[in-house]
C-alpha cells in the first residue's frame, strides 16, 4: 500500500516547483483544505437537520440553523482570513465583492473567487453538491483598495482552481497549472489523503451531460449535436450539480454542456466562480472547454463579477466534435479552443 500523502503536504513539497513561491499560495490552499473539511461535516449531517431543527429555526443545541449554502461561504470567508494571504473575496452567495481584513505582517497578494455550495437545492433530496473556487493574483498597486475591477482578469490568470465534491466520499481536485491531483478525505484521520494522482481526461467517453429538458429551447445547432450524441448511444447522465456531473467526465470522460436558452441567453453558470475554475482543471486534464460561440472559456473577457456564460467541456475529442456541428448548422466562425 502506498505510503499515505495528505493534501498539506503535497502542497508543501509542491511548493518547492514555484522558484518564486514563498508559501503564500500554499497557505492559502491549506485554507480552503479546513473550511472544506468544515462544510463537509455539516453537509454530512444535513439530513438530519430537520430533526434537530428545520433551517431558520434553532436547533436543539440553540444554534440558529442556516441555509447550507450561506453556512459554506461564512465559513470559507473565515478560514480565507486565517493566513492574510486572500486581500478579497467574489462569491456566489455575495453581489459585491467582500474584502478581508489585512494582517499586519502581510501583504495579500492574492484574491479568491467561489461557489461556496454549487447545486444546493440537491441537499434536501440527498444529492452531491460541491464547492468550486480560483484563485487569481492581484494586478497594480497592492497599497490600493481592491475593487471589483481587481477580479475582472480572463480565466487563464489563473494561479490555482479546484473544487471539492460531497458525495459518496468527499474528494477536493486541484490544480495550480502542472497537472491536476485529487485528495479523499479519510474521516478517521480528518486529512485530504493523495488518492488520484495527476489526474488525465479521456479523449473520448460514453456520457453527454446536458438539461434534456430545455431540448427545444436550444438553438438548432445544439440540437443537431445532441441528436447525435443520442445517435452515438452515448449515457445522457445530468445531476444537476456542475462539479458532479464534470467529475464523472474528468474519469469516464464525456461533455457537459450548458447552452444557451429562452430564460438565460447568455447561458446560466457564471464565468468568474464556475466556469473558469472548471474550465482550467478541464484543460490542465488534457481537455477542453469553449462557450457556445466557440470562444475558448479562458479566453473570454469578463466585465462583470456574476457575468453568464454558455459552456461545453469536457474530453478533447467530444468538445471538437461539438465545434464541428456548431460551424456546420450555423453561420459561426470558430474561435478555436486551446491547441
Ligand atoms: P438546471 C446548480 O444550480 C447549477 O448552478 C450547476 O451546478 C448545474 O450544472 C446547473 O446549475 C443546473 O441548472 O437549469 O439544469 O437546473
Amino acid at each position: 500500500m502506498d505510503r499515505i500523502i495528505t493534501l498539506d503536504e503535497f502542497i508543501i513539497k509542491r511548493q518547492r516547483d514555484f522558484p518564486y513561491a514563498t508559501g503564500e499560495l500554499t497557505s492559502l490552499l491549506r485554507d480552503i483544505g479546513v473550511a472544506a473539511k468544515i462544510i463537509n461535516r455539516e453537509v454530512n449531517k444535513a439530513g438530519l437537520v430537520n430533526i434537530l431543527g428545520v433551517e431558520g429555526s434553532s436547533n436543539v443545541s440553540g444554534d440558529d440553523v442556516q441555509k447550507l449554502d450561506i453556512y459554506a461561504n461564512e465559513k470559507l470567508i473565515e478560514c480565507l482570513k486565517n493566513s492574510g494571504e486572500c486581500a478579497a473575496i467574489a462569491s456566489e452567495e455575495d453581489q459585491d465583492i467582500v474584502l478581508l481584513p489585512g494582517i499586519e505582517s502581510k501583504e495579500a497578494k492574492y484574491l479568491v473567487a467561489f461557489d461556496p455550495l454549487d447545486g444546493s437545492s440537491n441537499i434536501d433530496v440527498n444529492v452531491s453538491v460541491g464547492t468550486i473556487f480560483g484563485i487569481y493574483r492581484r494586478q497594480g498597486d497592492l497599497n490600493e483598495e481592491v475593487t471589483a475591477d481587481d477580479f475582472l482578469q480572463k480565466g487563464d490568470a489563473l494561479v490555482a482552481a479546484g473544487y471539492v465534491l460531497y458525495g459518496t466520499s468527499t474528494i477536493l481536485v486541484y490544480t495550480t497549472g502542472r497537472g491536476v491531483n485529487g485528495f479523499t478525505l479519510d474521516p478517521s484521520i480528518g486529512e485530504f489523503c493523495l488518492s488520484h494522482r495527476d489526474i488525465k481526461i479521456p479523449e473520448r467517453g460514453n456520457y453527454y451531460s446536458v438539461n434534456q429538458g430545455y431540448y427545444l429551447k436550444f438553438d438548432v445547432e445544439m440540437r443537431r449535436y445532441i441528436d447525435y450524441c443520442s445517435d452515438m448511444n452515448y449515457r445522457l447522465r445530468y445531476i444537476g450539480s456542475m462539479v458532479s456531473d464534470i467529475h464523472r467526465i474528468m474519469f469516464q470522460g464525456g461533455i457537459f454542456l450548458y447552452p444557451n436558452t429562452r430564460k438565460f441567453p447568455q447561458g446560466k453558470l457564471r464565468l468568474l466562480y464556475e466556469c473558469n475554475p472548471m474550465s482550467m482543471i478541464v484543460e490542465q486534464a488534457g481537455g477542453k472547454s469553449v462557450n457556445c460561440q466557440l470562444q475558448r472559456i479562458l479566453d473570454t473577457e469578463l466585465h462583470e463579477l456574476h457575468q453568464r456564460s454558455t459552456i461545453a467541456v469536457g474530453s478533447p475529442a467530444m468538445v471538437d466534435d461539438m465545434v464541428e456541428f456548431v460551424q456546420k448548422y450555423s453561420a459561426i466562425t470558430a474561435h478555436p479552443g486551446k491547441n
